[in-house]
């Protein structure tokens, strides 16, 4: 696959159903504009959880049952990730926001999946540094649900596979480390539809939230592979 680079930076944020492809398209979308990271809220979550921090040990609970944790938790911890990286001033904190001008310097694009959840989130966003794309992906639910039995992930990097469509080059090993891939705790079926039910009752408002700033591009398809060119071409008219 051929890269491109960018002329602006690019601030993206993926929405999108619990298993709708967030973390696939964000590694295809890291391969084809090397100028762009990608920060997962959940695996931030998961890698707390495994590291026993007071933070993790307190979201476990909350991730475990398909619910979404309280947003305090997940802005600080977004918010320090986000510092870390020098994305936004290390001065800034949740309650007292010091919003810098956004570099646009290409280099300083990148991607958040699964961040900002709620209205709320978005808000407190918003006061930190402004996305400039948001992009909805829709799959039909059906599908969606037969792909969550077969994923497997490497915990420590986030990669994902799946048995039927991206399968590890050796079955049970990560393809990078050659380390054991696991189950992730909450993709049993139960769980999953109610965190399809949480995904139902936040995401409205909050895609209302950017389509009033005027951010908000939908994706639809049957496949994360009928999705990738449109989300290409998308992005390499907008700022490459
Ligand atoms: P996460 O980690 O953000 P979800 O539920 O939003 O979790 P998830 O499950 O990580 O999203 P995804 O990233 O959208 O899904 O999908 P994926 O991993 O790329 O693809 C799913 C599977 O399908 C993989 O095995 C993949 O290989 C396969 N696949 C992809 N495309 C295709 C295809 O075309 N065909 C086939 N056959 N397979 C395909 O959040 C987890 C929890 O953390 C908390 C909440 O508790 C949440 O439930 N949390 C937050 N709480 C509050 N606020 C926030 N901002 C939070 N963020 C996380
Ligand atoms: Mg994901």
């Amino acid at each position: 696959m051929s890269t491109k680079e960018f002329k602006r930076a690019a601030r993206i944020i993926l929405v999108g159903a619990p298993g709708v492809g967030k973390g696939t398209q964000a590694e295809r979308l890291m391969k084809r504009y090397p100028q762009l990271s990608a920060v997962s809220s959940g695996d931030l979550l998961r890698e707390s959880v495994r590291n026993r921090t007071p933070l993790g040990l307190e979201a476990e609970a909350f991730i475990k049952a398909g619910n979404l944790v309280p947003d305090a938790m997940i802005l600080k911890l977004i918010l320090d990730k986000l510092k870390s990286n020098r994305w936004v001033s290390t001065q800034s904190s949740i309650s007292d926001p010091s919003p810098t001008q956004p570099s646009r310097d290409p280099s300083a694009s990148f991607i958040l999946d699964g961040f900002p959840r709620t209205a709320t989130q978005a808000s407190r966003l918003d006061s930190l540094i402004p996305v400039n794309l948001v992009v909805s992906l829709i799959t039909p639910v059906n599908i969606i649900l037969s792909r969550i039995a077969s994923r497997w992930v490497h915990a420590p990097s986030g990669r994902v596979y799946n048995t039927d469509f991206n399968a590890p080059k050796v079955p049970g090993k990560d393809d990078v480390t050659g380390e054991p891939l696991t189950k992730r705790a909450d993709d049993d079926e139960e769980t999953w539809k109610q965190r399809l039910k949480k995904f139902d009752e936040t995401s409205q408002p909050l895609l209302d939230h950017y389509d009033r700033k005027n951010v908000l591009w939908t994706v639809k398809g049957n496949s994360s592979n009928e999705i990738t060119p449109k989300l290409f071409q998308e992005l390499d008219a907008r700022f490459a």
